[in-house]
C-alpha cells in the first residue's frame, strides 16, 4: 500500500496538471478492470414519462457484449446515478469496439428493458442514448376495450354515407400497454341472418371466422398507451366536413343538367386519428393521409366464397367487431397468423353443390373485447360473437343516422365492462370528431 501511494505521489509531483490526473485515473482503472478501455456514458431516459422510476433500476445491470469477440462487460446501476424519472447517465468502461447493449429487469408486474445493437464505442466519454421501455409482464394484464364504435355513418346533402367510420380502443388497466400487434377483427357471420353452414363447426370448436382483420403496426414496443388513454382508428383520417361531393341534377323541363356540389355537413373531422385504414382495393376512392400511419391488414383467403375481402363495418352493424392481440404488428407475424389460422370449410355454392372454401378464424379465448351489433328491424338472428365475449347487444334503428355505440363511463374513471353490452353501452348521437391535436386540448 505504502509503495503504491509513494509511486502515485511521485508521479503527481513529476507530471503535474491534467496529465497527472488522467494517469491516476488510468491506474485506478487498471486496478478495477483487468482490461484496457475507455470511459463512455449510457444516457438513459424513459420511453414514456412516468413509466420507470430510478428505484426500479437500483441494482440493475447494463450488459455490453462485443459483436466481434462476444466478450461481456457488465455495469451495475445504483439509483443515485439517476434522476427521479429514471433519466441520467451511467458511466461504463469498455475496450474500443462494437457492442450489443442491453438491460432487462422484471419486478412488480412489469418488465423494464432496453436493447441497442451494433453500437460502436471509439471516443472517450462518448454518449449512447437509450430509451427504457416498461411493459406489463403478465399476458393476463393485457387488455383493451372499445370505448366507441362508429359504424353507422350519416346523411350528407340527404345522401346516405359512412365516410367517417371509426373506433376507439381504450386501455382500462393501470399498466402502460403497447398497441403494436393490437388487432380488430370483424365477424364473417352476420347478426341479421340465420347461421351459416359452417357456424356450428367453428363456434363449437371455439373459433370465430372473420372476413378481415386490422392490426396496429410496430415491432412490439413502438406505440405505448398509458393507463386510461386511448387510440383512435379511423377508416379514413380526413376532415370529412371539408370533403366535397357532387351530383348531376337534370332540369326536367329544359333537359339541361348541372353539377351540384355539397359538403359532408354531418360527417366529422378525423384528421387527428392515431391510425387509419388505407385499403384502396376494398374502398376504391380511399385516400392515404401521409400524416397518419396506416394499420396493416390480414385479408381472408382468396377462396372464401362470399367473404367481403377485407375489414368492413356494415352501417347497420351486421359484422361485429372484436379485439385481440398478436405478438407484434410486423408483416411476418401477420403472415404467420394467417397461415396458422386458415382452415377449410364446406359450403353450398349457388347451384347447391358442396364446395370447399378457406376460412380465416380467431380463437374465441384470445378475444379481449367485442360488442354484438345489429339493427332493430332484424334484431340478432345469430350471435356472431361468443356469449363469453358479449351476452348483450347494441342495435341501431337504421343505417346512416349518426348513431354512435359507446361504453358508459369516461376516460378518466374508466368504463362499464361486464361483457354485457346491453348494460355496458349506449347509443348516442352525433358521433365524435378527432381533429388534429385533439389529445392536447
Ligand atoms: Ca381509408
Ligand atoms: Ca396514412
Amino acid at each position: 500500500m505504502k509503495t503504491k501511494f509513494f509511486n502515485l505521489a511521485i508521479a503527481l509531483v513529476m507530471a503535474g496538471g491534467s496529465i497527472a490526473l488522467s494517469s491516476c485515473d488510468d491506474d485506478e482503472k487498471k486496478s478495477e478492470y483487468s482490461y484496457d478501455g475507455i470511459d463512455a456514458f449510457v444516457n438513459m431516459s424513459a420511453d414514456v414519462d412516468g413509466a420507470v422510476s430510478s428505484a426500479d433500476l437500483d441494482g440493475c445491470t447494463i450488459t455490453f457484449i462485443s459483436v466481434q469477440s462476444k466478450d461481456t462487460y457488465t455495469f451495475t446501476i445504483s439509483k443515485g446515478d439517476l434522476a427521479d424519472n429514471a433519466s441520467g447517465k451511467v458511466k461504463v468502461y469498455v475496450p474500443v469496439g462494437t457492442y450489443d447493449i442491453s438491460l432487462e429487469k422484471s419486478a412488480d408486474g412489469k418488465t423494464i428493458f432496453f436493447r441497442k445493437e451494433n453500437v460502436t464505442i471509439k471516443d472517450a466519454n462518448q454518449n449512447v442514448d437509450v430509451k427504457l421501455i416498461a411493459t406489463a409482464a403478465q399476458q393476463s394484464d393485457y387488455q383493451f376495450i372499445f370505448s366507441e364504435i362508429f359504424f353507422n355513418g350519416e346523411r350528407n346533402a340527404g345522401r346516405m354515407m359512412h365516410p367517417d367510420q371509426y373506433m376507439v380502443l381504450y386501455n382500462p388497466t393501470n399498466n402502460i400497454l403497447y398497441a403494436d400487434g393490437l388487432a380488430v377483427g370483424c365477424t364473417m357471420q352476420a347478426s341479421c341472418t340465420e347461421k351459416e353452414s359452417w357456424y356450428d363447426e367453428y363456434y363449437n370448436a371455439g373459433k370465430v371466422p372473420v372476413h378481415g382483420i386490422i392490426v396496429i403496426p410496430g415491432s412490439g414496443y413502438e406505440h405505448p398507451v398509458k393507463p386510461h388513454e386511448k387510440i383512435v382508428v379511423a377508416f379514413t383520417a380526413a376532415n370529412h366536413t371539408e370533403t366535397e361531393g357532387s351530383y348531376e341534377e337534370k332540369n326536367e323541363e329544359t333537359g339541361e343538367t348541372k353539377t351540384v356540389t355539397y359538403k359532408y355537413e354531418n360527417a366529422v373531422d378525423l384528421s387527428g386519428a392515431d391510425f387509419e385504414i388505407y385499403d384502396p382495393q376494398l374502398y376504391t376512392s380511399d385516400i392515404d393521409n401521409p400524416e397518419v400511419p396506416n394499420v396493416r391488414e390480414i385479408f381472408p383467403a382468396e377462396n372464401d366464397l362470399g367473404g367481403i375481402g377485407g375489414f368492413y363495418q356494415h352501417p347497420r352493424g351486421f359484422y361485429c367487431p372484436f379485439i385481440f392481440k398478436l405478438e407484434n404488428g410486423e408483416q411476418a407475424t401477420l403472415d404467420k397468423f394467417f397461415s396458422e389460422n386458415t382452415s377449410v370449410a364446406s359450403v353450398q355454392d349457388k347451384d347447391g353443390n358442396s364446395v370447399e372454401i378457406q376460412m380465416l378464424s380467431v380463437k374465441a379465448s384470445d378475444i379481449l373485447d367485442g360488442i354484438t351489433t345489429g339493427h332493430i328491424p332484424s334484431d340478432i338472428v345469430t350471435n356472431p360473437l361468443p356469449q363469453t365475449v358479449d351476452r348483450g347487444k347494441q342495435l341501431v334503428k337504421g343505417c346512416h343516422s349518426g348513431l354512435l355505440v359507446q361504453r358508459k363511463g369516461n376516460d378518466k374513471d374508466g368504463y362499464a365492462d361486464t361483457n354485457n353490452s346491453t348494460d355496458d353501452c349506449e347509443i348516442v348521437t352525433p358521433q365524435h370528431a378527432f381533429p388534429a391535436g385533439w389529445r392536447n386540448k
